[in-house]
Formats: C-alpha cells, sequence, structure tokens
C-alpha cells in the first residue's frame, strides 16, 4: 500500500495534497505544530476524514524520527515552511530554521530511517530573484539570485535535496513552483488579500484597500493543480527537478482590476499604497517555462487565472453570507 507523510498538511497545498491521495486509496499521515488556536490549525483539513496526525516540527529532529517510525511512509512530500516573503524579512533567523535546516533534518531522518521512500521537496521560484532569460521566462538553467531571506533558504533546501539525491542515491526531487492560490490560501498573500478585501468593500463592511507593490509581475497557478504535478513528479522511477507555472505573467495591478472589474467596481476608487506593505528588496517579474512537466509528463494545468479568481470571489462570497468573520 502506498503510504505518503506530508510535512506542512495542515497548509494549502498540503490539504489539496491530501484530499487527492486519499481519493486515489493511499494511506496519508501528516505532522502538525502545536498552536495556541487549536481551532484554527486544522480548518483545511477537518474535511479529511481518515488521517493520521501527530504533533512535530521540521526543527524538532526527534519528532522527525518518531513520525517517520511510526507512519514508515512510502512517498515523503516537505510542504512545510515559513512561506511569506515579506515576514522572512522581519524573521530570517527563524525563516532560515525552518526552510533551510528543517529540510537537513527531515533528509537526514529520510536518509536514516525511509532510504526505500521518494522524497518531495517544495522549491520555489523566488529562488531565481531578479535572473530571467533574455526570452522573458524563468527556466531550470537560469541563474538563482534570491533576494529575499526566504528565497535565500529555500535555495539550500533545493542543493541539499539535489545533494542528497546524487550523494546517497535517493529518490529525492524538488519541484520549483511559481506562485499558486486558492480559496485556502492564506488571506495575508496578495491574490487572497485583494479577493478578500474587493468583496468586503463591495458588501460595504470595508471602505478601502492598502497594497504593497502594485507593479511587480507574478505567474498565478492555482494550488489544486500544482499537488497533480507534485504527484506526476513523484510517480517517476528517476528523481529529477521540474518547473512548474502556467507561463503567464500579471502584475498586481492587473489582478486588481480583474477582481474588482468582476464585483462591478474600479479598483482605482479604493486601492492605495502603503509603504508598509513594500519589501527591502523586490522580485520584479515571475513567469516561468513548465514546458518540459507539460510535455514530458502531460502535466496541464485546468484552472485558468479567471477561473481561479472567481473561485476564490465566489468563496469569500458565500463567507460573508454565511455569517463569516471579516
Ligand atoms: O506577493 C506584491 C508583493 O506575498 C506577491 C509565496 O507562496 O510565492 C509566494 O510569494 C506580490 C509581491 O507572494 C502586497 O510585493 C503588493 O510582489 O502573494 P505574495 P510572493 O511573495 O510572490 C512564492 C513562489 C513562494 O514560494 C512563497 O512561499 O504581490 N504585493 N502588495 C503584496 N503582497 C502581499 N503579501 N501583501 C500586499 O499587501
Amino acid at each position: 500500500m502506498k503510504k505518503a507523510f506530508i510535512v506542512g498538511i495542515a497548509g494549502q497545498d498540503g490539504s489539496y495534497l491530501a484530499e487527492s491521495l486519499l481519493e486515489k486509496g493511499y494511506k496519508v499521515s501528516g505532522i502538525i505544530r502545536r498552536n495556541s488556536t487549536v481551532e484554527h490549525q486544522r480548518n483545511r483539513i477537518s474535511h479529511l476524514g481518515d488521517i493520521q496526525l501527530e504533533y512535530g516540527d521540521l526543527n524538532d529532529p526527534t519528532s522527525l524520527d518518531r513520525a517517520l517510525r511510526l507512519f514508515q511512509p512510502t512517498e515523503i512530500y516537505n510542504l512545510g515552511a515559513q512561506s511569506h516573503v515579506r515576514i522572512s524579512f522581519d524573521v530570517p533567523q527563524f525563516t532560515t530554521q525552518v526552510n533551510s535546516l528543517g529540510v537537513l533534518n527531515l533528509l537526514e531522518a529520510y536518509r536514516q530511517l525511509a532510504p526505500e521512500a521518494k522524497f518531495y521537496q517544495a522549491s520555489s521560484s523566488e529562488m531565481f530573484g531578479n535572473s530571467i532569460d533574455e526570452d522573458l521566462f524563468q527556466r531550470l538553467t537560469t541563474p538563482m539570485n534570491p533576494v529575499s531571506p526566504y528565497g535565500c533558504s529555500k535555495l539550500y533546501g533545493f542543493h541539499m535535496v539535489k545533494l542528497y539525491r546524487n550523494s546517497y542515491g535517493l529518490n529525492a526531487n524538488n519541484g520549483i513552483l511559481f506562485n499558486h492560490e486558492s480559496p485556502r490560501r492564506g488571506s495575508n498573500f496578495v491574490t487572497n488579500k485583494v479577493v478578500k478585501t474587493a468583496v468586503q468593500i463591495k458588501l460595504k463592511i470595508s471602505k478601502k484597500l492598502e497594497l504593497g507593490n502594485l507593479d511587480s509581475h507574478r505567474d498565478w497557478g492555482h494550488s489544486w493543480d500544482y499537488v497533480r504535478a507534485m504527484q506526476l513528479i513523484m510517480n517517476q522511477d528517476t528523481p529529477d527537478d521540474w518547473i512548474v507555472s502556467t507561463g503567464e505573467t500579471r502584475s498586481v495591478r492587473q489582478l486588481c482590476e480583474y477582481v474588482f472589474g468582476q464585483l462591478g467596481l474600479d479598483y482605482q476608487d479604493f486601492v492605495s499604497q502603503n509603504p508598509k506593505y513594500l519589501r527591502p528588496n523586490e522580485l520584479e517579474y515571475l513567469r516561468g517555462d513548465s514546458s518540459r512537466i507539460r510535455n514530458e509528463l502531460g502535466w496541464k494545468p485546468k484552472y485558468t487565472f479567471e477561473s481561479m479568481m472567481d473561485e476564490m470571489i465566489e468563496h469569500w462570497q458565500n463567507h460573508f453570507a454565511n455569517g463569516g468573520e471579516a
């Protein structure tokens, strides 16, 4: 029987992945961190019946050992991270401990206790920083020059996965995923922040939306499509590194224009810039070349930018119609 162990199972990607693997007949397990508001911690996975959960932390190697001994996975997914780029400037050490040393801790536990398993590392397009090829795409050969503590910490994890693959013959894979969103995205990431606040403005619960840089460009896909890419990567016999992206790019301004437009509003009447949301250093432009995973593994996203944003708008409309918290 296939047994998946997911670090970060309570997060956006972890919850979609767990759901999808359960449907495919996997036994699914994961670790969650201790949190003072226990009610909020399992929001994204409370609808999933049959998963095994233990407390654990990437920074506590004993908890990783214990989990691997207990669950004996055939597939290990590391989706755990301090994943907020701006916040990584406020807590650079913590970000590094989780996103860099945490990966090392998990790789060591994997090497020693479950070396027959396959391993997936959530690597990120933030590792590219402002490098871009002449045709305005990023791909595996594009130099990686990160511009945030988050990007630097992820680059360490990326290289360690390759090192463990090459040194110990492990089936360890990197998926370099570009931004991916959904109704389950935290509302301090720009897509869900814009959608949630625009719906609040439409309902007159809110009057304005303050953002940082409106001119940065992102390649935004849907988390549901991206966890399917993770599974395709893990179904290969030979370990490798893969780019997962839509190949389209839009600015934060275009995002606002679309979302407010869908609600019959003009974003320019409500959106202003607050320097508080600017970053000490910004990654300006992301657009990924995912032709290899499309051609070789047959991956194709189901969502378009528009259908994804429409789903997120509907989610927040239903949330407030049902008396959900502002
Ligand atoms: O920012 C700009 C901001 O925080 C997107 C993570 O999943 O993707 C994500 O990182 C853009 C940036 O995502 C606000 O400056 C403007 O240019 O939604 P975000 P991110 O930083 O791209 C990568 C691939 C990851 O791996 C990360 O884990 O939007 N922006 N105004 C804003 N961003 C936020 N959060 N809030 C604003 O008010």
